[in-house]
């Protein structure tokens, strides 16, 4: 009776180093009647009461050591079926095939239209300067010669920080040009782009943030005629050679005397009203010869130098180039719309 119990048990283990299961369903067949919670092993511990006294020891360990086969078993069928698996993926692979086609970014229509500008003053020896949004009030105003008590100072006007009446969001890039006259002397021939703010209520046609480029020239002997000839280049390089412009006498706090000036966009224009309200002149900068006063605040002899200074917005120019009808579209960073500039540079 014992005798042929124990052969029952060399069987098993025989079975278990025989079986060579060919997939992972296989595997799990072999997992459940080996080592499953209904397992043959159990069964025949269970036989353990049939066996005589001075067996039993011999008995558990040989059932033990079956069990610890199959456990080996196991695990190093899991191993080679797994490999195998892994080896046939590898041989599905196919090289050639095209790649995933990547995402393509593009440069924003205000980026695009700013590079153009700053491009062009670049050409005649312009440099980019640029610092600061969150600005102090001397920066901003007080150096540009805006007295204590103008509008523009008005909470109405200009973004404040909280519980400050001397830190604010820049409302023009001017308070670059201060800080490089505060750090240099002439000859200064410096650019400053970047965006601006102001509180202005949100419409298709302005916004609360917005980018400009303004210029300044300051040297000895610079004159009006050279402020034209700049300009008169400027309009030219952006808008074409035939381009023409017209200045029109006006006032800055910050230059004397000052003027806004006008680009001709030809006769066809004169017919869109929407762009130049019929007349084919369209509005693009305010300009002037720097007020002396602006000079001397920022530590430089106005006696011995003079310079010319021009300020203009982005959004109006990159509206009319790309032919957008509202300039929120340009601050909501919606990839619909983005995307349509890919191919611009
Ligand atoms: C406009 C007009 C202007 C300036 C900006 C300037 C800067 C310095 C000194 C004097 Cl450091 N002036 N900037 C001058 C005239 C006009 O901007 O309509 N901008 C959108």
């Amino acid at each position: 009776m014992s005798a042929e119990i124990f052969d029952k048990v060399r069987q098993l283990g025989k079975d278990i180093q025989e079986s060579a299961p060919k997939s992972m369903e296989e595997l799990e067949q072999f997992r459940i009647k080996y080592l499953g919670s209904k397992n043959v092993l159990k069964s025949l511990f269970g036989e353990i009461r049939n066996i005589a006294n001075e067996q039993k020891k011999e008995f558990g360990q040989l059932v033990n050591s079956v069990k610890q086969s199959a456990e080996q078993k196991f695990s190093s069928l899991k191993n080679e079926l797994e490999s195998a698996a892994e080896d046939a993926a590898a041989q599905d692979l196919d090289l050639s095939m095209p790649g995933e086609p990547l995402q393509l970014g593009s440069r924003h229509p205000i980026a695009v239209t700013m590079n153009r500008i700053i491009k062009i003053f670049e050409r005649i020896g312009f440099v980019v300067a640029d610092d600061r949004e969150i600005e102090d009030d001397w920066h901003n105003f007080t150096a540009m010669n805006t007295p204590e008590d103008h509008p523009a100072r008005d909470m109405q006007d200009t973004f404040y920080l909280l519980n400050s009446t001397e830190m604010l969001l820049r409302t023009h890039t001017s308070s670059v040009q201060s800080r490089v006259m505060v750090n240099a002397q002439p000859p200064i021939r410096i650019i400053a782009p970047g965006r601006v703010y102001r509180n202005e209520t949100i419409s298709a046609r302005s916004h609360c943030q917005f980018h400009q480029v303004e210029g300044l020239y300051v040297d000895e002997n610079v004159s009006f005629a050279d402020l034209k000839q700049t300009l008169l280049y400027f309009a030219r390089e952006m808008f074409g050679p035939e381009a023409k412009i017209r200045l029109r006498p006006s006032y800055f706090p910050f230059t004397e005397p000052s003027a806004e000036v006008d680009v001709y966009l030809g006769t066809a224009t004169e017919k869109d009203y929407r762009l130049t309200k019929g007349t084919g002149w369209l509005e693009i900068l305010g300009c002037g010869m720097v007020d002396p006063a602006v000079l001397e605040n920022c530590g430089i002899d106005s006696s011995k130098y003079s310079g010319f200074a021009f300020g203009m917005g982005i959004e109006r120019q990159a509206l009319r180039l790309y032919d957008i009808g509202d300039i929120r579209l340009f601050f909501e960073n919606d990839v619909r719309f983005l995307k349509q500039f890919a191919s611009a540079l």
